[in-house]
């Protein structure tokens, strides 16, 4: 250091310190400045990642609440045979039909029937309704704040199924034809068809029926959809849905859901919700599936759904399927005897309905005593075969809802169940049933109901054993499955 330097040092010492001072407070602000920064961020994603988890455990939650509801749902179909039984020895037979008890729509009131398995709130509604003491049953609903479930049950059976027509086999396909046009041909619809379709293309009631029912069989030949005796052959398919422009061909093959029904040729949103799903929120209203078997339950499907059926089958000019007032007088009339009847078995074979529509019995003279002008059939035979009053097949909507605050998680599931070969709980292992004969009650057969075998097999009968291993699911058979 040269000397006048020390100098200037020594006469102002205090200002050197203080320019250090100065930089050691620079660098502890930048310090806090970044660590702020930092700490924001870090706080910023550790919110992010803890309400990603909350709702994916939220939504976890709300989906196995719709799963426990699908399962509730399927046991109990599997317990109306039970049900049916022991209605069939009380006084409510006399009521129903004697000793051919139809079967019970238990799946028209899951919600209410299955309360006391779902949450809290709904199992203490139950408990008001009813007035069962549900406080010494121990752990059997979802309890306090773990959600709920909404539950839906559908008879797939109840509507027109576009399916059969992908048995292959001619009188499957002429049965599909008269339904769809049993459905559509009425002159209160004949707007639709004069409409453009939503692919932009005019589709008359024939071409629509036809790209229903090409679209599921596997031939290239064209369905008419001419109901009249002189129907000739109308040629091979043609390529429609390349000619438009479209990026796939007819598919040749079963529709695999609803929503397939889309792509088919002459679909519009006012065709779907006119033929198809008229209110999606209520698939009660649902009029076409592709689950069902090739028989419709004259039971529970709805009044527009028995119109077509009916119309169907009905002679050429009946004043049902060609007067728009005479159809609304049906329509009423159905509609309001369901509303009634709160859903119960009306029917107990088709020629009952076939009776009612021809103006006879009680039935049949309320019905024409509004006005309505009989209905004569064509083929009776065929309509009792393609009518029943069982059904088989289900869908179940399930929605899960997990609330948390304000938020509310919902997840649905719609799973279509297939009974028709399901082991009847009654005709389950017969070590159990011997058991529950025994016990004087039906505990035996309710330890059945999860298609769980009793713990003890080791000393059971061999032939029991194979019986056991050849039953099927009580339960059914799940054939769709979807989580919304
Ligand atoms: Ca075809």
């Amino acid at each position: 250091m040269r000397a006048d330097q020390i100098r200037r040092q020594r006469r102002h010492p205090r200002r050197h310190r203080q320019k250090e001072r100065g930089a050691a407070l620079i660098m502890v602000l930048l310090a806090l400045v970044v660590l702020t920064v930092f700490l924001t961020e870090l706080q910023q994603e550790t919110s992010v990642a803890f309400s990603s988890a909350i709702s994916a455990r939220e939504r976890l939650k709300a989906e196995y609440n719709a799963r426990s509801g699908v399962n509730l749902g399927r046991l109990l179909i599997a317990a109306e045979p039970t049900l049916r039984n022991n209605i069939k020895s009380s006084p409510l037979a006399l009521l129903l039909g004697g000793q051919k008890v139809p079967q019970i729509p238990v799946w028209n009131f899951a919600d209410q029937l299955l309360a006391p398995y779902n949450c809290a709130d709904s199992a203490a509604d139950f408990q008001n309704f009813t007035g069962v003491d549900l406080s010494t049953a121990e752990a059997i609903g979802l309890g306090d704040g773990g959600g709920c479930f909404e539950l839906v049950m559908v008879d797939e059976n109840a509507k027109l199924n576009v399916n059969t027509a992908a048995r292959g086999d001619v009188i499957s396909r002429l049965t599909v034809a008269r339904q769809l046009m049993g459905l559509m041909q009425p002159p209160q619809y004949a707007q639709i068809f004069q409409e453009r379709d939503g692919d932009d293309q005019f589709s008359s009631v024939q071409q629509v029926c036809s790209a229903i029912i090409d679209w599921a069989d596997y031939d290239q030949d064209v369905e008419p959809c001419d109901l009249s005796d002189q129907a000739t052959n109308a040629g091979a398919e043609d390529n429609f849905y390349q000619t438009i422009g479209l990026p796939y061909m007819r598919k040749n093959a079963a529709y695999d859901s609803l929503e397939e029904l889309r792509l088919v040729r002459g679909m519009s949103d006012r065709f779907w919700s006119t033929f198809v799903d008229p209110d999606p929120r209520d698939p009660q209203k649902r009029v076409l599936t592709v689950w069902g078997e090739s028989k419709l339950n004259i039971n529970s499907a709805n009044a527009q759904t028995l119109y077509g059926m009916a119309c169907a089958y009905a002679v050429e000019g009946t004043p049902m399927c060609t007067d728009p007032e005479q159809a609304q007088k049906f329509l009423t009339f159905v509609t309001l005897a369901k509303g009634f009847t709160m859903g119960a078995p009306v029917f107990n074979k088709g020629s009952q309905f076939l009776a009612m529509m021809e103006g006879k019995g009680s039935k049949g003279e309320l019905l024409t005593s509004q006005g309505f002008i009989p209905v004569q059939f064509k083929n009776k035979r065929e309509f009792k075969n393609r009518v029943t009053t069982t059904s088989k097949i289900f869908s179940i909507y399930a929605a899960g809802v997990v609330p948390n605050g304000k938020r509310e998680t919902r997840v649905g599931v719609h799973a279509v169940i297939d009974f028709r070969n399901a082991t009847e709980i009654d005709q389950m292992n017969p070590l159990s049933q011997a058991t529950a004969q025994q016990g004087g009650n039906q505990t035996g057969a309710a330890a059945q109901t999860g298609g769980l075998q009793p713990g003890n097999t080791e000393s059971a009968d061999p032939l029991a054993q194979v019986q056991q291993a050849l039953q099927s699911n009580p339960g059914g058979q799940i054939i769709y499955y979807r989580v919304q």
